[in-house]
């Protein structure tokens, strides 16, 4: 497998609670390598922009509310099949469904409030790290 980049978010939810160090050593115990990261705080009209693909989703306006409610830290993770592992690692979307040791399984409050965002496929990837990251910031 091919190493690859994808794009992550540690939500408000979890800033909030002070978790980015213990989220980033699961990334890192996983040999997820974290090369590149900052904290933000999203609009709700960003927020928006950058979840357009559940636009008519009926959880929508909760999603860009939650999004931008506090900092996040957006970050680009880097190994082999990252994309497929740090989903893996970050669990399923409802914690009630995440599986043993994931980062939504320990840390998330709810299927809204899940700790974290990964980019679903390569093409999602691209635009994601696209989104938030200029090519000064990503380390060759
Ligand atoms: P994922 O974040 O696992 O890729 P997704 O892309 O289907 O999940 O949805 C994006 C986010 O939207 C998800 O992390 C939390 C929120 N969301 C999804 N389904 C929801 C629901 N049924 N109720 C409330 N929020 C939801
Ligand atoms: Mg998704």
């Amino acid at each position: 497998m091919a190493i690859e980049r994808t794009l992550s978010i540690i939500k408000p939810d979890a800033t909030k609670r002070n978790l980015t160090g213990k989220i980033n050593a699961k990334f890192e115990e996983a040999g997820l390598r974290i090369v590149a990261q900052k904290r933000i705080h999203l609009s709700a009209a960003q927020a928006g922009q950058f979840y357009a693909e559940h636009s008519e989703r009926p959880f929508y306006g909760e999603l860009c509310e939650f999004m931008s409610s506090e900092p996040v830290v957006v970050q680009v993770l880097e190994g082999e099949g990252a994309i497929a592992k740090n989903r893996e690692v970050m669990g399923a979307t409802n914690p009630a469904n995440a599986a043993e040791g994931t980062i939504r399984k320990e840390f998330a409050l709810s299927v809204g409030e899940n700790s974290v965002h990964g980019s679903d496929s390569p093409d999602s990837a691209k635009r994601e790290v696209g989104f938030f990251f200029s090519g000064l910031e990503l380390v060759g």
